[in-house]
């Protein structure tokens, strides 16, 4: 008997031990508060510094460059939303993740970085967009945005506890201020638990249709943007470039888009094909959408604008709006650093802000995004960890999202399986890793066509200075561009003969990379020749 008291003692000590332990490195594990907005370009963050967003600044979320780090070469795999939150998820490319485009379903079985925090002891939540067509996996608590979500009254989709049931509310109100509302309770529920969190706050701005809220309908009013030089190109070494349906004087509706009206001095819209969005509102935020817009409406009415002119009117319509959806991220991100500094969780909290892919501003006539040049490559990130991120720190390393997943894993702690495919950032923060050290070259590859804004299938190589894309599927073209001589990607030069050494290289590089992601044949599938025609024709 004494002796099975003592093996007892023994053990239960043990396991005190253990447990005291799990705790204390628990403690120490910091919380992690992922910020994402949705198609939020790099020249729309001041902290990047491009003219654009020097006239709309984003001062809040420069504030986690200032007190953290900004990465310079952040670049997605797949420049469309679906695509991007999966490769998030999980580390993986979209070949191996299975989500290649818009439309797919997420297979939720598989690994991702938040089920193997939520095992390892993080209380996990996740706010707003999602996007993945079925319900989030991995997380304690979830309230997404149904489908692309909408700016006013939009639904959410949550799992109700009591009733073990999946319900979809209508919630009124500005789509970015609830999910950041929603986000500040439940940090405000759990801020006192032993365990570290981990939040995603996912934002549908600044998605098209790019309605601000009300406070901001006329924030940019007297704002005027500059026009990109490639404003009106004609896109000479590019048929896809030629052949897309998005760019912003010819593609956006009028109504729907650009909130413009049918005449002077009525309310109703211009060219609104999908009664979604204006029709959601209330009356009391039409009618306050109406006397923010009608004066601006009118006066366009009065000038008569025909050919280039209102080519780049619409452009600073579009600026104006685009960037009065962001002021209220910016001020959802304020509101969350606040929260945390008032609360004593600023030194353990790693606070991240980022989005899904980038976006044209203009540049090449467009919006949108999906191809392969700059624009739509560049995703913002930054990120902010007091304890061990030095402010103001510039991350020039050639790094993805593809990254995500396995930088908040060693974070945390946790064994990073070895079948992700990215590299953790956190080496580069603690300078362990020197920049160009970190990776030579990246691999793209899209693949959402015949699709809405007809951008083909590409994929492609970029290093440091260059940039090689196939483009197949109704073509087979290759464009091959100098970034450091030609930062706009107007000039192909697959053709210049002093490019050839160069474009033999590239090529070597991107079949290896190939290789080395486990990119079979099957990707390259081609669509049918009539399946193409149907849909030039049918997206007209
Ligand atoms: C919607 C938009 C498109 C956009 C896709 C994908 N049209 O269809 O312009 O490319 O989403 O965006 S809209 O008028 O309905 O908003 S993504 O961010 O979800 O990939
Ligand atoms: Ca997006």
């Amino acid at each position: 008997i004494l002796l099975y008291v003592l093996i007892a003692v023994a053990f239960q000590s043990c396991k005190n031990e253990k447990k005291d332990e799990l705790a204390e490195s628990t403690k120490q594990r910091p919380n992690i508060i992922f910020i994402m907005a949705d198609d939020h370009a790099t020249q729309a963050i001041s902290a990047y510094g491009h003219p654009i967003s020097q006239l709309a600044p984003t001062p809040n979320i420069d504030r986690i460059a200032n007190e953290g780090a900004i990465f310079k070469n952040n670049f997605c795999t797949n420049s469309i939303c679906g695509p991007s939150r999966a490769v998030i998820l999980t580390g993986k490319h979209s070949h191996v993740n299975g989500f290649r485009m818009n439309g797919n379903r997420f297979d939720g079985s598989q690994q991702t970085y938040p089920k193997l925090l939520q095992k390892a002891g993080y209380k996990t939540a996740m706010f707003g967009k999602w996007h993945l067509h079925g319900e989030p996996e991995g997380f304690d608590y979830w309230n997404i945005l149904q489908d692309q979500g909408n700016y006013y009254n939009p639904n959410f989709i949550s799992a109700n506890p009591e009733t073990k049931t999946v319900d979809t509310t209508m919630v009124e109100g500005y789509a970015t201020d609830i999910v950041t509302e929603d986000a500040l309770r439940y940090l405000d529920k759990i801020k006192n638990n032993e365990q570290p969190f981990m939040l995603m706050v996912q934002h549908k701005a600044p998605h098209r249709n790019w309605m601000p809220a009300l406070r901001h309908l006329n924030k940019y009013d007297e704002v005027t943007f500059p026009v990109p030089d490639t404003y009106f190109t004609t896109h000479e070494g590019s048929t896809a470039s030629k052949e897309q349906y998005q760019t912003i004087y010819r593609d956006m509706y009028e109504g729907h888009d650009l909130k413009m009206t049918k005449k002077k001095g009525s309310l109703e819209l211009a060219h609104n094909p999908w009664k979604t969005d204006f029709e959601r509102m209330t009356p009391e935020q039409r009618t306050a959408w109406d006397k923010a817009y009608q004066p601006k409406n009118d006066a366009f009415h009065d000038a008569h604008l025909k050919g280039k002119d209102l080519d780049l009117w619409k452009l600073q319509r579009y600026l104006q709006d685009y960037s009065a959806t962001i002021a209220a991220v910016d001020e959802g991100v304020g509101r969350i650093l606040d929260y945390l500094k008032a609360n004593n969780l600023e030194d353990n909290t790693i606070v991240v802000y980022t989005t899904d892919q980038g976006f044209y501003l203009g540049e090449k006539g467009w919006f949108d995004k999906r191809f392969m040049y700059e624009e739509s490559l560049a995703m913002p990130m930054l990120m902010k960890y007091p304890k061990l991120i030095k402010p103001g720190t510039e991350v020039t390393a050639l790094t993805q999202n593809l990254d995500f997943a396995q930088t908040f894993l060693d974070f945390a702690q946790v064994d990073i399986p070895e079948d992700m495919q990215g590299k953790s950032l956190k080496p580069l923060l603690t300078n362990a890793v020197e920049d160009a050290d970190f990776r030579d070259a990246l691999y793209y590859h899209y693949y959402d066509f015949p699709a809405f804004h007809m951008v083909k299938k590409m994929y492609g190589i970029r290093t440091d200075r260059f940039k090689l894309i196939h483009v197949y599927d109704d073509i087979d073209e290759w464009e091959l561009y100098d970034l450091r001589e030609d930062p706009s990607e107007t000039n192909n030069v697959i053709d210049e003969d002093i490019y050839n050494e160069i474009e033999h290289i590239l090529r070597l590089r991107l079949a290896e990379l190939q290789e080395q992601y486990q990119v079979t044949e099957k990707e390259f599938e081609r669509a049918s020749p009539e399946s193409i025609k149907r849909a030039y024709k049918g997206f007209e």
